[in-house]
Parts: C-alpha cells; sequence; structure tokens
C-alpha cells in the first residue's frame, strides 16, 4: 500500500509539473533511441530526407501543421507558376516575408547534430571528394547526404557540405526570360524584380507544384537514394512527390529506415525505428558530440 501511495504521488506531480512525463516518455523510448544509434554506428552510406519540421526550433513555419503557411496562403497561389503569372507581386510579398524570416533565424540543434555527423565522417574518410555547393556533379557514394526539401539553406549554415536542395533555395533568384540564376540580393527585394541582364521579370528559384525537379538534382538524389545502406527522414509531412517516395523506394532495397517525427506519417508504416518527438531533442541524442 505505502508503495502503491508513493507512486500515485509521483505520477500527480508528474501530470503537475509534465517533466516527470517527458522523462518518462524517453525511458520507454530508450531502446527505440539506442536502436537508431547503433543503426547510425554501423553504417556507412547514410541518405538524409529533410522536411520543414527540422527548421521549426528555428522558427520557421512549416506547410501543413496548425497555423502553417498553407493555413492562410493557397498552394495554386503561391507555389505554383499559374499563381505567379496572375500576381507576381502577391507571390513575391509571400517569398520575401519567407526571406525575412530565413534571414534571422539560425540552425538548432538538430542541424547541428547532422552537420557533426558529417564532419564526423569526413574526418574519418581520406578522400572527402568535392562538391559544387548544391550536393551535385559527382556520383560517388559520400558517407552522408543530406536531400533537403527546404529552401532556408539551414543546414549549410550549420556547417553540413554535401546538401542537395530538392525545391531551390530562397536566396536565389531565376529569370523568366533568359533562365539565368543568381543569388546575392538584399533580404527584402522589390515586389517586381527585375533581370539586370534582359530586364525580364525575376522569380524564386524554387520548385513549384507541376515543375519538375532540376535534373542535376533529381539524378543526384536518385542515386543517393539507390546507393545509400541508411535513411533517414526527419520532420516532413512525406506527401510531396518526388521526395515523399525515396524512404518507400530505400525501403523496397531492404535498407533499415529511421524516422524523427513529432507526429505519424505515412512513411512510419514501413519505418524500422520510429522516434516520435522533436527534432532537436531526438537528433542529438542518437548522434552525440
Ligand atoms: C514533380 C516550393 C514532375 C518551395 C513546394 C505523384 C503522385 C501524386 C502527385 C504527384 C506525383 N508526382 C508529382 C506530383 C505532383 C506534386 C505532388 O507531390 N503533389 C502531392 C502533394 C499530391 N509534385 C510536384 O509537382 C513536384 N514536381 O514531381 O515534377 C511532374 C511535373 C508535372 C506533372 C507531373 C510530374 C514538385 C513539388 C515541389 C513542391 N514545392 N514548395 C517552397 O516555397 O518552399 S512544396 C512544400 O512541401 C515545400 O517545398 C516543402 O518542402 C514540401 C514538403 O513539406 P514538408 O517539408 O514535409 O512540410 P510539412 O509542413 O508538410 O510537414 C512538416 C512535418 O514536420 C510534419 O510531419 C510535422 O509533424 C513535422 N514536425 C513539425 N515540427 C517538428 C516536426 N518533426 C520533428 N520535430 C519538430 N520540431
Ligand atoms: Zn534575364
Amino acid at each position: 500500500f505505502v508503495m502503491d501511495a508513493a507512486r500515485v504521488g509521483k505520477a500527480n506531480r508528474g501530470l503537475q509539473n509534465g517533466v516527470q512525463e517527458a522523462s518518462a516518455f524517453m525511458k520507454l523510448d530508450k531502446k527505440h533511441l539506442s536502436q537508431a544509434s547503433s543503426f547510425l554506428a554501423r553504417s556507412k552510406s547514410i541518405c538524409i530526407l529533410t522536411g520543414a519540421g527540422i527548421s521549426a526550433e528555428s522558427g520557421i513555419k512549416t506547410f501543413r501543421d496548425a497555423g502553417g503557411l498553407w493555413e492562410n496562403h493557397p498552394i495554386e497561389k503561391v507555389a505554383t507558376l499559374e499563381g505567379f503569372v496572375e500576381d507576381p507581386r502577391h507571390v513575391w510579398e509571400f517569398y520575401n516575408a519567407r526571406r525575412k524570416a530565413a534571414d534571422t533565424a539560425t540552425p538548432n540543434a538538430a542541424h547541428i547534430a547532422l552537420a557533426r555527423l558529417e564532419l564526423g565522417r569526413l574526418r574519418k574518410t581520406k578522400k572527402a571528394g568535392s562538391s559544387n555547393g548544391n550536393g551535385t556533379g559527382h556520383r560517388k557514394a559520400k558517407p552522408v547526404s543530406i536531400l533537403t526539401q527546404n529552401i532556408d539553406g539551414l543546414h549549410q549554415q550549420a556547417g553540413s557540405q554535401n546538401v542537395v536542395e530538392l525545391h531551390g533555395s530562397i536566396w536565389k533568384v531565376r529569370c523568366t526570360g533568359c533562365h539565368v540564376v543568381s543569388r546575392d540580393f538584399p533580404v527584402e527585394l522589390p515586389l517586381l524584380p527585375r533581370c539586370g541582364d534582359c530586364g525580364s521579370l525575376l522569380r524564386p528559384h524554387v520548385v513549384w507544384f507541376g515543375e519538375h525537379l532540376e535534373a542535376d538534382v533529381l539524378e543526384t538524389a536518385e542515386f543517393v537514394v539507390q546507393t545509400c545502406d541508411l535513411f533517414l527522414v526527419i520532420g516532413t509531412s512525406a506527401v510531396v512527390q518526388p521526395a515523399a517516395s525515396y524512404p518507400f523506394l530505400a525501403s523496397r532495397r531492404g535498407i533499415p529506415v529511421i524516422e524523427i517525427n513529432k507526429e505519424k506519417t505515412p512513411v512510419s508504416a514501413i519505418a524500422t525505428v520510429s522516434l516520435m518527438g522533436l527534432a532537436g531533442m531526438i537528433l542529438p541524442k542518437i548522434i552525440p558530440d
């Protein structure tokens, strides 16, 4: 009876401050955390697919969570070519606001842990190979490859070197006339920015719905998916194609898939290990200093 009373008291205190509840959850999850750690330790070539959830703890809005970007901005208006042609000023307002948010954001513990993972591997590998800044232009398996759907540049800011930006970059613009890609503009662009060479309207260098991913980016991503021996999926709702298909393709090859997300996603059904929680809390636990 004494034991029971103690347990009830403890449970009540736990409910009151929430802290014990969280630690009880981590204890329950310890088995999964150590499974994930040992998969990481054994892997020689890791493919990491990230989505907006990994930047959430840096204060960047996600798309499909409550209060997310798509809630007040219909996709067809701000993330399709048709929307841009109809009202480029509105689309630039949307991207300028996101440029401002990304400019003041800093990498969080999750980005930093992934950068540390890569650095640790590169130190061990004598020949690290070179990168042209978008993870493309090479077809040699790397110890760590990040395929990100994010356009915020936070992985690179954290120090990750082998990053493939599947959906482009918020820091780049492309001319709708001569197609030249450029960067290094002020954070807030004029609402109808023009190309210095040909005078045509500039657009964000991002991939909108109905547009193809860049051929070189797609090829590199597919190569990584086909050659990795471990797949990590972090902070993505896994609904946007082709990115969403990658963990399934890896799984079909018999590759272990580790998912980190605060909620279940379509990937959870095929995940070898499913770690439910915040990326910034979980990644430092499985990628030690
Ligand atoms: C293409 C622009 C060929 C950049 C974006 C096959 C089947 C069905 C449909 C299609 C198909 N193939 C193509 C399509 C059409 C379409 C598509 O996929 N539609 C789906 C939605 C039905 N795909 C395309 O059009 C793609 N192009 O395939 O080309 C083609 C061309 C023409 C015709 C046929 C084929 C191009 C897609 C590019 C879309 N561009 N945006 C920008 O402005 O950012 S999409 C947008 O979604 C963003 O780019 C974003 O990166 C992407 C994915 O979203 P997530 O990152 O996953 O974010 P989300 O909010 O959804 O989820 C956040 C997650 O994080 C949640 O799960 C949450 O629980 C979790 N989370 C939150 N906080 C945390 C956390 N987890 C852990 N810790 C936390 N702290
Ligand atoms: Zn031009």
